[in-house]
């Protein structure tokens, strides 16, 4: 076995260890207290996971795309918050420095970004643009050798624990749109950065999303991440990266659920049998196992193409709404198997079922991802005559 595979081999299965081992057992604290404990973050930051995407050479783990959603699919069997901790710092949050930055923003912060000593927030979202990024209205004004930032970003996931935002700012008239938006490295202890109270929600206890006020951030010149207006396109290919790893977490938790409905239904006994024995149930475990090993058949797929350097935007735009929507029809049919007992706190899969409610939303709706696949589909279509 090559040094490559036989390290993958390894990482996963520590990923897998890790998962079963501490964080199961860790489920019901953070739903109780909101919060992942500090032996998990220790934990997560002993296996590099907050350094799997940054390149070996600034301190990471390197990974290829193919081998990170190894990782997440393991790290996924346990509820979704757990990897929320350091997706955004291994993810769209650093993807733009790792892609655009330059050599003197890739030294500054790769390397404490890789270890999880500073954590990452990507800022795109605002109050009033949502799934139109192009709209958004926070204004990046230049003064002498600074830009100075006004605005405020909505959801922002990590926010209470970054020490750095890659925040989206209009530096050119709103008619432009998309080419007038520029990205930027705030550290998050820059006067005028304001982190709200995270909002309440319906699931995923233990990851903070808030809203973040700019109130005239100064910031120099040199920490404009990648040109002038292109920082919607430096968003655009951060986010189909991210998609792919989105559809890797959707799909550890496809396994987790179906896992919960096939234990269930073996100890569960009614008309004096285990009701796996019963078609109906068995037509609920058959539908979702199918839809699981298709999820995680397609982000494989398009992990590898992407790593062989192929254009993966409509791939990773099926892939998230494929995996997270079966995500969706699995909890569903799971805590059907569950009966009266999936509504009750004392089973997992009444609080996996609402958490995995939000993975059809962020990082590109359900129906963003729709678009983005069509348009693809259109677009390419008729080169030879065909959609392949
Ligand atoms: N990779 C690279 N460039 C991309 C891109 C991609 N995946 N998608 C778009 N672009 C480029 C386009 O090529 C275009 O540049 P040119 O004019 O030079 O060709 C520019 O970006 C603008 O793109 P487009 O015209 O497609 O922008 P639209 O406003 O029509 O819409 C969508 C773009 C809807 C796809 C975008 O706004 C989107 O993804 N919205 C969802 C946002 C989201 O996921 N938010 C979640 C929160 S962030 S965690």
């Amino acid at each position: 076995m090559s040094d490559r595979k036989e390290t993958l081999e390894l990482i996963v299965s520590a990923a897998r260890r890790f998962a079963r081992e501490v964080l199961l057992p860790a489920e019901i604290e953070v739903e109780e207290t909101g919060e992942i404990p500090g032996h998990v973050v220790q934990g997560l930051r002993d296996l590099g996971l907050f350094g799997m995407t940054v390149p070996e050479e600034y301190g990471g783990l390197g990974l290829s795309v193919h081998e990170e959603v190894s990782v997440v699919f393991e790290i996924c069997y346990a509820q979704p918050a757990f990897r929320s901790y350091f997706g955004t710092t291994n993810g769209v949050g650093t993807l733009g420095i790792i892609n655009f930055g330059t050599e003197e923003q890739k030294r500054k912060y790769l390397p404490r970004l890789a270890t999880g000593e500073t954590m990452a927030s990507f800022a795109l979202t605002e109050p009033d643009s949502g799934s139109d990024a192009a709209s958004i209205t926070t204004k990046a004004v230049r003064d002498g050798d600074h830009y100075v930032i006004n605005g405020t970003k909505r959801f922002i996931t990590n926010a209470v624990h970054a020490g750095l935002f890659t925040v989206f700012a209009r530096t050119g008239p709103k008619e432009l749109r998309a080419a007038g938006i520029s990205a930027f490295l705030v550290e998050a202890d820059t006067p005028g950065v304001t982190v709200a109270t995270p909002y309440r929600k319906m699931g995923f206890a233990g990851s903070h999303e808030s809203d973040v006020i700019f109130d005239n951030v100064s910031i120099p010149v040199g920490a404009m991440l990648g040109a002038e207006g292109t920082g919607f396109k430096n968003a655009m290919t951060s986010l189909d990266h991210a998609r792919l790893h989105m559809s890797a977490v959707a799909t550890g938790l496809c396994q987790r659920l179906l896992d919960e409905g096939i234990r269930y239904a073996i100890e569960r006994k009614q008309f004096g049998r285990p009701i796996a024995e019963f078609q109906l149930i068995q037509a609920m475990l058959a539908d979702s196992g199918a839809e699981a090993y298709a999820a995680r058949a397609m982000v494989e797929r398009a992990a590898m193409d992407k790593d062989a350097g192929k254009n993966i935007t409509k791939e990773a735009a099926y892939c998230k709404y494929f995996a997270t929507e079966a995500a969706g029809r699995i909890a569903d049919r799971m805590l059907q198997v569950h009966g009266g007992n999936g509504y009750i706190k004392e089973y997992a899969i009444e609080r996996l079922y609402r958490d995995v409610r939000l993975l059809r939303i962020y990082e590109g709706t359900s129906q963003i991802l729709q678009l983005i696949a069509a348009r693809e589909l259109v677009r390419n279509f008729g080169i030879d005559g065909s959609s392949s």
